[in-house]
């Protein structure tokens, strides 16, 4: 399976993340691409001209990373359990969708400042993603405090996502105070980056 990413692309490292965590049999073959620049290779298998694209062994192109997600948490029976550990427990479907909100308002806000530049975050859309990130912030750490789970020998697809925007946090935006502001949430991060797929996917 062929994986198109690139190195600072908080969807594509969960999608590696999880690739190591379901330990396939074989390694995803990495394709590194701009997608900013449309490349004709990544076109041919995203319209969308977004990364992170999933290519199966037959061929087939899989976009977005939820998607891809759950295809490779089929491919293995090893390792992180995706759909089996979130089916019986609605919560951790409530904590999958906040750490993707909160990824997608940390990369949001990163790529509109690369674009516009500081005045960017005077935006009114920028103001209302910055404090959907404060918001979300708190209330992952509330949800993980009144549901704890262990994230030792395994962690959930809910752990990968909610750690890698955290990660995307102190690489992109390490102006949020977000580890002093919620330091239950700091430790919790500590057990999670100390893992294997954490350390061998770090933002470059
Ligand atoms: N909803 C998509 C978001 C993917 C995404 O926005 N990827 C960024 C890189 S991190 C990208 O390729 N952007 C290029 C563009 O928007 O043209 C997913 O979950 O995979």
């Amino acid at each position: 399976m062929k994986l198109y990413l690139n190195a600072t692309s908080p969807y594509a490292r969960a999608v590696r993340i999880t690739a190591i965590e379901k330990q396939l049999d074989q390694p995803l073959e990495l394709v590194w691409v701009d997608p900013w620049q449309s490349p004709e290779a990544l076109l041919a298998v995203n319209p969308a001209a977004k990364i992170p694209v999933l290519v199966t062994d037959t061929g087939a192109p899989i976009t977005e990373t939820l998607n891809i997600l759950f295809y490779l948490d089929q491919q293995a029976p090893g390792g992180l359990q995706l759909l089996s550990q979130l089916q019986p427990h609605p919560p951790s479907l409530t904590l999958l969708g906040f750490g993707q909100a909160l990824m997608d308002a940390a990369f949001q806000t990163v790529i509109a400042r690369k674009h516009d530049g500081n005045r960017a975050d005077q935006h009114e859309l920028a103001q209302r993603r910055i404090q959907a990130i404060h918001r979300l912030l708190a209330a992952i750490d509330l949800h993980l405090s009144e549901h704890p789970h262990q994230t030792q020998p395994d962690i959930s697809i809910c752990d990968v996502v909610i750690g890698v925007a955290l990660a995307y946090l102190d690489f992109r935006l390490s102006e949020i105070p977000w580890r002093s502001d919620f330091p239950a949430l700091a430790d919790w991060m500590t057990q999670i980056e100390a893992r294997k797929s954490f350390e061998a996917t770090r933002f470059e």
